[in-house]
């Protein structure tokens, strides 16, 4: 197991956080089953403090700017993974057809599954975030999130939720699944933001 992962080379330690280690593997973390979710099927649910709620077909997705993006992913559980290429679309780009209230504070994104993680405004309306569902040029793998995922990249990857179905604007913070169960309601890796105090 600790063969899979090495140290920085000079070159990349302050892309490290503090307390990771690389790996040039892509580990799947998931928590319980992996769903099964056809592009077809795929109603992806805008709603809450928005002035008009939106249902997108894989099809309206497919219609929006594509885009690329390459990051970093790091997990809370120690193991980060550099240059991961990620395309799909933007979630400026979505949001462009998306008017939210004034009260908007926070979002609560939900999962094929019946997973969640929540985000401030202000960690979701990134320019770098994005819908993905292309890795390294090929379709996202099921159990990397496939047909779509979400990928916040400065944050600890359990935002980047997998089988994305939705979006939930809130005017207060909800914590999400593993916010709930003790991980911290951010999780900012470069300050350490694994647990809630
Ligand atoms: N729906 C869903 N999304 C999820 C998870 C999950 O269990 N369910 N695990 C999270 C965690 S803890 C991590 S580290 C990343 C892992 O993504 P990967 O399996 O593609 O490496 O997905 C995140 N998104
Ligand atoms: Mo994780």
């Amino acid at each position: 197991m600790f063969g899979n992962f090495f140290k920085p080379r000079v070159v990349d330690q302050h892309r490290v956080p503090p307390g990771q280690v690389l790996t040039e593997k892509f580990p799947v973390l998931t928590y319980g089953p992996t769903p099964t979710v056809r592009p077809e099927e795929l109603q992806f649910e805008i709603k809450g403090q928005v002035e008009e709620p939106r249902t997108l077909s894989w099809a309206d997705l497919m219609a929006l700017p594509q885009s690329d993006l390459t990051a970093d992913f790091h997990c809370v559980t120690r193991w980060s993974k550099l240059d991961v290429q990620w395309s799909g679309v933007r979630v400026l780009d979505l949001m462009q057809q998306v008017q939210l209230k004034p009260q908007a504070r926070a979002v609560l994104v939900h999962c094929y599954g019946g997973y969640t993680t929540n985000l401030s405004l202000e960690d979701f309306l990134r320019a770098e975030n994005i819908l993905a569902h292309t890795l390294f040029g090929q379709p996202l793998p099921r159990d990397h999130g496939g047909p779509l995922r979400l990928v916040v990249p400065h944050l600890y990857a359990w935002k980047s939720a997998k089988w994305v179905r939705g979006l939930e604007f809130l005017d207060k913070e909800e914590l999400g699944f593993w916010e709930v169960n003790g991980y911290h309601r951010r999780g900012d890796p470069w300050k350490e933001e694994r647990f809630s105090d």
